[in-house]
């Protein structure tokens, strides 16, 4: 018979735990300073297919950071698939925490059409990570956006490109992969055209509480769930990134208060997202600018989650449950 005062206490100790874990990582985020004048915010871009969790993924790293619901990109009421993209327009997202700006933008594009093959979507959002693209342009499916077009930006400053490309990846759906031939297509060719530019690139997977049963009971069973760990393998070979750029998260959809165990994973994933972004911000100005002063650096530096992360998941995944 288990004595159910320990089992309240080790309860208690883990909800204190993820508490701590949280606010440590937020504390990290809003201390990251951006040490180049020239550079205004750390600008990232999500892509990946219709409906896959994208405006809701920004609405969930804002609301981790204000602890409370935030719903500023409008994301798709619809669970069910739908053939075309909610958000239609670029759309860049400042994040904040509860007194200010904090410099990172986060860009909404519009989702990848998994029906017709064209090279129009992954063109325009090669565009939108080299900077070509001006907020408010309503994105088409079938005409990539003219370089005579006035929402067209000839000359990108640093802080109109994106320093990471985060491909957001559906964990519900991307098992049907003969579904996907299309979207894999799609990625093969964005990742082609920005392959020789060395941007970093990431997967954030979502919706994995409704891919796995036992996480969506208990989100921390995501660490030991085989259904996720099978589920990111398949990420990993459609997208070609390696398992430890591939971040399993649960967006906030229908809650109404925030959650710790949400927040430390949607964090998790941002404080990696902006290592390498700080990474990639000192390759960024030789390869746009040629200015040696262009660079951000963390005011933290010391400990970094990518440490940490390797040892979380992965040796528990061959426990399985
Ligand atoms: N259960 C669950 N639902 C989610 C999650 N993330 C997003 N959703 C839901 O999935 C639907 C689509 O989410 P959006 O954020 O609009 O997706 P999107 O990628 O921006 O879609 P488009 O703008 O149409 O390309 C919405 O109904 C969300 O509430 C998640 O992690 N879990
Ligand atoms: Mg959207």
């Amino acid at each position: 018979m288990v004595d159910p005062a320990l089992v309240g206490r080790n309860v208690g100790r883990r909800q204190t735990e993820m508490k701590e874990k949280k606010e440590e990582l937020k504390t990290r985020l809003e201390n990251f300073r951006l040490s180049n004048p020239d550079v205004k915010h750390v600008r990232i871009l999500v892509a990946g297919q219709i409906g896959a969790g994208k405006s809701s993924f920004i609405n969930s790293v804002d609301s981790a950071f204000q602890g409370e619901i935030v719903c500023e990109a409008q994301a798709d009421n619809l669970q069910s698939a739908a053939s075309h993209s909610f958000t239609k327009r670029l759309t860049a997202y400042r994040i904040r925490n509860a007194d200010a700006d904090l410099p990172f933008e986060i860009c909404d594009v519009m989702g990848l059409e998994p029906q017709k093959i064209s090279e129009c979507q992954p063109d325009d959002i090669v565009k939108t990570i080299y900077g070509h693209v001006r907020e408010g342009y309503k994105f088409s499916e079938d005409n990539p956006l003219p370089s005579d077009d006035e929402h067209y930006n000839e000359t990108p400053s640093l802080s109109d490109q994106a320093f990471c490309l985060v491909y957001v990846i559906d964990a519900n759906t991307i098992h049907l992969s003969a579904d996907n031939k299309i979207f894999i297509e799609k990625l093969r060719i964005i990742r082609q055209k920005i392959s020789d530019n060395g941007i970093p690139q990431v997967i954030v997977m979502t919706k994995v509480d409704e891919a796995c049963p036992l996480v969506s009971k208990d989100l921390r069973k995501i660490y030991t769930s085989k259904i996720i760990k099978e589920r990111m393998e398949i990420c990993k070979s459609i997208v070609g990134v390696p398992m430890t750029s591939i971040f399993p998260v649960k967006n906030y959809h229908d809650e109404i208060d925030t959650d710790d165990d949400v927040d430390v994973l949607i964090l998790k994933a941002f404080d990696q997202i902006q290592l390498l972004c700080d990474q990639d911000a000192a390759v960024q100005h030789v390869r746009f600018f040629r200015n040696p002063l262009c660079f951000c650096k963390r005011s933290i530096q010391s400990e970094s989650c990518w440490e940490n992360r390797n040892t979380w998941p992965w040796m528990m995944f061959a426990i399985g449950v």
